[in-house]
C-alpha cells in the first residue's frame, strides 16, 4: 500500500445463537458501518458484508473481495465471534489488517486485546477515521486519538471522546435493505435525530455511550439523512424523543418542510410524554405509529432505585394519553431479582391495566460498565467475560425469593400471558400484515424455547 486506494471490508457478525436476543425476528441496518462506508468511500474501495443475512463465510468473502483490511462492528454478545472472525481473516491472509469498532469497543476495548486484533476504535469521529485509514494506505502506523493499536500495546493517546453521528450511506446496504425491520414494520430504516441522554437511569447504558447531554444533530445532516431513506418506516434510535420541546418542534417543522409521509417509531419517556402531551396528536397525524416506552415496574421504590423520575401512576396517565391520541405503545418492563411469585402476578395485572400493544420483560441486568454492577457483583450468575450472556435477555442476578427455575418460568409465563391473552392479535395483523405477524411469532417461539431450556435446567 503506497497511498493507493485501499480495499476495506466492513463486517457485521452473524447472529449469536447462544445469546437470547430479538434478532430472530427483528434486526436493522448496521448504521455504524454505513457511516464508515460513507466517510471512506471517496478515497477507498469499501464494501459491507452483513453476516446476519449473507450465508457466505468471511474466508469466502476475503477470497473474492481481496481486502487489505477487515473492520468488524461489535456488541458485547459478539466478542468471541469477532475474535474468531479476526483469526479467520489472518488465516486467510496474514497481511490483512484487522480493525474492531462498535459499542463493545467503546465500553470495554480490553475484551479485544488479542493477537489477531490489530486496532480497536474506541470512539469514532470523521477526523480519526481519516487520519487512521489514510495512514494505513501509506503504510505508516501512528498513534491516533481514539484508536488502540496492538503495535503500541493498545495504549491510548489520552484523548477522550464519543462516537460521532456521521451521514450514513444507505446505498452501501442496498442489497440487504428489504430484510431490515423494526418489529412489525418491514422494511424499516433507523436513524438518530439527537444524541445523548440527561436522564442517566441507573440500569441504562445509553447515556454512558452517547453522553449525559442531549444534543440535536446538525439540521442539514438530518435533512440529508431523512431524504436518503427510501423505506416507508423510520425508527428513531434517540434515547428519548420527548426529551425537550425544542426537539419535538424541530422534528415537526422538518417533516412538514420536507413533506414526508412515513411511519415513525420512537422511544419516549413517561416523563416527556406527560410534559409534552400537547404534541401527541400532531405527531400521530404526521405518522407516529408507536412509542417504545420504558414503564419498567409497578413498584415505586424500584422506580426510585432506577432513578426513573416517574411513578407507576405516571405510567397509567401516559398510557391513557397515548391511547387517546392513537399511538401504539411497545412497552418494556424490568423484572427485579428480588421479585416473588406474587410480584410477577402484580406485574401481570399492572400490564393488564396499562394495556400496551406489545410488552417485553427483561431481567434487571447490571452491565459491567454501570454503577449498578458493583451493587450486584456478589449475586451474579455469570462473569463479566461471559460475553454472550450479557444480552439483557438472560437472568444475570441470582433471584432472592424464588428459585432460578421458577424465575425463568415466571418470566416466560408473564411474557406469553401479556402478549397473547391481553393483546388483540387481530389488530396486530391489521397493522403489520399476516406475513410480519408470522415472522414475529416464529422468532418469539425460538426465544421462548431458549427460556424453556433455561427454566428446565434451572442454572
Ligand atoms: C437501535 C438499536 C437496536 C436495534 C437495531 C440494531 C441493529 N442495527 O440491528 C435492535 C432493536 C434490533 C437492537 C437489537 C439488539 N440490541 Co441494541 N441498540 C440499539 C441502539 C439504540 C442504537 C444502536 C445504533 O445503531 N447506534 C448508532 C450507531 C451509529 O452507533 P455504533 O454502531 O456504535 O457505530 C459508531 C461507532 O461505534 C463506529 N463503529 C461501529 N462499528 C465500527 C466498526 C469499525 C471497523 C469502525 C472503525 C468503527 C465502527 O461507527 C459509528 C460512528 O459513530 C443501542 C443504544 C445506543 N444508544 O447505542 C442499543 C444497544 C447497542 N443494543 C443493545 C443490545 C443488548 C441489543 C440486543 C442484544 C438486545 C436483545 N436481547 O435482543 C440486540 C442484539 C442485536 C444483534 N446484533 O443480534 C445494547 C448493547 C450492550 C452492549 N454493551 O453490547 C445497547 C447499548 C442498548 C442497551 N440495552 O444498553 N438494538
Amino acid at each position: 500500500m503506497n497511498g493507493e486506494k485501499m480495499r476495506i471490508l466492513l463486517v457485521r457478525p452473524p447472529r449469536i445463537e447462544q445469546a437470547i436476543t430479538l434478532s430472530d425476528f427483528m434486526f436493522s441496518e448496521p448504521l455504524g458501518l454505513e457511516m464508515i462506508y460513507g466517510a471512506l468511500k471517496e478515497e477507498h474501495e469499501v464494501e459491507i458484508l452483513d453476516m446476519m443475512i449473507e450465508g457466505i463465510s468471511l474466508s469466502e468473502k476475503i477470497e473474492s473481495f481481496k481486502p487489505d483490511t477487515v473492520g468488524i462492528t461489535s456488541l458485547c454478545i459478539d466478542v468471541i465471534k469477532v475474535i474468531e472472525l479476526c483469526n479467520e481473516a489472518k488465516k486467510a491472509n496474514r497481511e490483512i489488517i484487522t480493525v474492531v469498532g462498535g459499542t463493545q469497543a467503546y465500553l470495554n476495548p480490553e475484551a479485544f486485546y488479542h493477537e489477531t486484533v490489530d486496532h480497536i476504535f474506541q470512539f469514532t469521529r470523521s477526523e480519526n477515521l481519516k487520519i487512521f485509514y489514510d495512514g494505513l494506505s501509506i503504510g505508516g502506523i501512528q498513534k491516533v486519538d481514539g484508536v488502540l493499536s496492538r503495535t503500541f500495546g493498545y495504549e491510548t493517546t489520552g484523548a477522550k471522546g464519543h462516537n460521532q453521528y456521521l451521514v450514513p450511506d444507505r446505498s452501501s446496504t442496498a442489497k440487504y435493505r428489504e430484510e431490515y425491520s423494526y418489529f412489525g414494520y418491514r422494511s424499516a430504516a433507523i436513524m438518530e435525530f439527537g444524541t445523548g441522554c440527561k436522564k442517566c437511569c441507573d440500569f441504562c447504558l445509553r447515556w454512558r455511550i452517547e453522553g449525559a447531554k442531549e444534543k440535536l444533530i446538525d439540521r442539514e445532516l438530518t435533512k440529508k439523512d431523512l431524504l436518503s431513506i427510501k423505506e416507508p418506516t423510520i425508527m428513531f434510535i434517540d434515547n428519548d424523543f420527548f426529551a425537550s420541546r425544542e426537539k419535538i418542534e424541530a422534528f415537526i417543522l422538518l417533516v412538514k418542510e420536507l413533506r414526508l409521509k412515513k411511519n415513525y417509531i420512537m422511544y419516549g419517556s413517561v416523563e416527556g410524554i406527560l410534559k409534552y402531551k400537547e404534541y401527541l396528536e400532531e405527531l400521530a397525524g404526521l405518522g407516529l405509529k408507536a412509542l417504545l416506552v420504558g414503564y419498567e415496574t409497578f413498584n415505586d421504590s424500584e422506580m426510585i432505585q432506577y432513578q426513573k423520575n416517574s411513578t407507576a401512576s405516571d405510567n397509567m396517565t401516559a398510557a391513557r394519553l397515548l391511547k387517546d391520541s392513537g399511538v401504539d405503545v411497545w412497552a418494556s418492563f424490568m423484572a427485579h431479582p428480588d421479585w416473588s411469585k406474587k410480584d410477577f402476578k402484580k406485574l401481570r395485572s399492572y400490564i393488564k391495566t396499562l394495556k400496551p400493544q406489545i410488552s417485553s420483560i427483561s431481567p434487571l441486568t447490571p452491565f459491567p460498565s454501570l454503577p449498578m454492577y458493583a451493587c450486584y457483583k456478589d449475586r451474579l450468575l455469570y462473569k463479566a467475560e461471559d460475553y454472550e450472556k450479557w444480552s439483557f435477555g438472560q437472568v444475570m442476578i441470582k433471584p432472592s425469593q424464588i428459585s432460578l427455575r421458577r424465575y425463568y418460568y415466571e418470566l416466560l409465563k408473564t411474557s406469553l400471558y401479556v402478549n397473547i391473552s391481553i393483546n388483540n392479535n387481530t389488530e396486530m395483523i391489521k397493522s403489520f400484515g399476516g406475513k410480519n405477524v408470522f415472522r414475529i411469532i416464529k422468532g418469539s417461539l425460538k426465544t421462548a424455547k431458549k427460556y424453556f431450556v433455561l427454566a428446565y435446567r434451572g442454572n
